[in-house]
């Protein structure tokens, strides 16, 4: 049966694969944004629908004075006899921890923490009851390996001394650490070449959970690195699973680079994405990834389930509901306060803080992930305070320094429609116009590989542009330090209340 990658688009990296029955659950790294690890379901391994977050508590995700592309890393999700385990690190935090759930529906239980450092944390539920946890870790003349011990997974109290099992196939930075028990070996399959183009994923075997490990002849089982294609880069960081048929499955980020083949550029701005491939098995037990080890944007497999659908990657809320989609990401710990929904209106009412979505911090700031490269996203937006200096509208976002924004502000006794761009450390209005008032102004963001374009309305039917932004300025390589994210298109205000109504995007790819 044919599908499309990626299965979970926009910025879902490092993503981990758990099965109980005929459900399959996949939860992802989500940094600064909060809830924290959202958790997406799926019957067929195609059609994935964000069921909610493990995080949802500042007591599990303290984010407070996290960097861009800090707080939460790559996390695992596993199920042993009813129980879901999801760990993961809080780089902002205290390290590596633990949580525990028997339903979702009703919430994760509080982090227990784990007493081995590192990243990058993973579960293996032995046969025997032990419970093993691995990391990628540092030793102390600074060579990283990945770390095991023994753990109470309730608890997170480790049982044994955390030692090196492996530091890998010869791949810079071993991370991403899986050990799995399959036909009745320990197989620890491993992310290692940094994850950007270099990235590959590399597997080994022993017969003994602290090794030694044999590697497979086949190293890397993942790499897009040589791929001429240029479809898809920086395959890696993968967990696999065998699906309620038998068939076998890996799941892996990637990302999609922004640029034409003709441009020649390395660059993305939508995020590592969730793509699924095929693994089928050698005689001698060791797993084919894929086509030979390369992935594809539509590739065939025995999928479980009914077959797919259309994936939908539109968001629409009028606002008429009181509760607050799944798909929204606050920066760090919000105040929810300052997000009200009036539902009698169908109005989103956000109260503008001094803090501005130039900070390192949460201002009153909403998004949801742009799942493809050409979207529009839409919105109407009145200002309900006429102060100096206050913004309200709609931004593409990538961090507190990258990212574009038109919105209506009140200067000196005028109402403007406003374009402003953050770009590392250049904030700067590229360009405003006057208003005869600052309410129900449709504001619009356009998007396609190469620019966001910034309109507004007066009638909701005539559009006047105010300029564009390049993507390359809200791309991950674009960057000054590291980072791990992806572009949101979202709704905020600064210094005043604003009113929202009819927040839409609608993505515009061709499947
Ligand atoms: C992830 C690790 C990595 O924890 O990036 O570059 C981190 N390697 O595997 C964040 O995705």
């Amino acid at each position: 049966m044919k599908y499309r990658n990626p299965i979970i688009s926009g910025y879902n990296p490092d993503p981990s694969i758990c099965r109980v029955g005929e459900d399959y659950y996949i939860v992802n790294s989500s940094f600064e944004f909060y809830p924290g690890v959202p958790v997406y379901h799926s019957r067929n391994l195609v059609n994935w629908e964000l069921e909610g977050y493990c995080l949802t508590e500042e007591s599990q995700l303290d984010l407070h004075g996290c960097r861009p592309s800090g707080g939460i890393y790559a996390p695992t999700i596993r199920y042993h006899q009813g129980t879901f385990f999801m760990t993961t690190t809080n780089t902002s935090g205290k390290g590596n921890f633990i949580v525990h759930t028997t339903d979702m529906k009703n919430g994760w239980s509080q982090p227990a923490w784990v007493d081995q450092g590192g990243i990058d944390p993973s579960l293996l539920f032995d046969d025997d009851g032990t419970v093993y946890f691995a990391s990628t870790s540092m030793d102390s003349e600074g060579n990283t390996g990945i770390f095991l011990c023994q753990v109470n997974p309730y608890t997170g109290e480790r049982l044994t001394e955390s030692v090196v099992i492996s530091r890998g196939c010869g791949g810079r930075y071993a991370e991403g650490p899986h050990l799995y028990k399959w036909f009745g070996k320990y197989y620890l399959m491993l992310a290692e070449g940094g994850t950007e183009y270099g990235h590959m994923e590399t597997i080994l075997r022993s017969d003994s959970p602290y090794g030694p490990f044999e590697a497979c002849p086949h190293n890397p089982i993942l790499t897009h690195r040589d791929d001429m294609r240029e479809e898809i880069y920086c395959t890696g960081h993968a967990d696999m699973i065998e699906d309620h048929n038998g068939n076998w499955w890996m799941v892996c980020l990637a990302i999609r680079p922004c640029q034409e083949k003709k441009d020649r550029v390395l660059l993305h701005n939508l995020g590592r994405e969730t793509f699924l491939t095929p693994v089928v098995w050698t005689e001698d037990g060791w797993p084919v990834v894929g086509e030979k080890g390369l992935i594809s944007p539509e590739m065939d497999g025995p999928l479980p389930g009914e077959s797919p659908v259309p994936v939908n990657r539109d968001f629409a809320d009028d606002f008429s509901k009181d509760r607050f989609s799944p798909h929204y990401n606050f920066l760090r710990n919000p105040s929810m306060e300052n997000y009200v929904r009036d539902t009698a209106e169908g109005k989103l009412i956000l109260k503008g803080t001094g803090t501005t979505i130039n900070e390192m911090a949460s201002p009153t700031w909403i998004g949801v992930r742009q799942k493809g490269f050409e979207t529009v996203s839409t919105a109407v937006v009145s200002l309900l305070d006429a102060v100096q200096g206050m913004r309200a509208g709609l931004t593409a976002y990538y961090n507190d320094s990258y990212h574009y924004e038109i919105y209506l502000s009140r200067e000196l006794d005028r109402w403007k429609v406003c374009l402003a761009k953050h770009v590392h450390d250049i904030f700067t209005v590229t360009a405003s116009a006057e208003l005869p008032a600052a309410e129900n102004v449709m504001l619009r963001i356009v998007s396609d590989k190469t620019y966001y374009r910034f309109s507004y309305s007066l009638d909701g039917e005539t559009f006047v542009e105010l300029g564009s932004g390049l993507v390359v300025g809200l791309c991950t390589e674009s960057t000054r330090n590291m980072t791990f994210t992806g572009t949101y298109l979202g709704m905020f205000a600064e210094n005043g209340c604003a009113a929202f109504e009819n927040f839409h995007v609608k993505v515009l790819d061709h499947e």
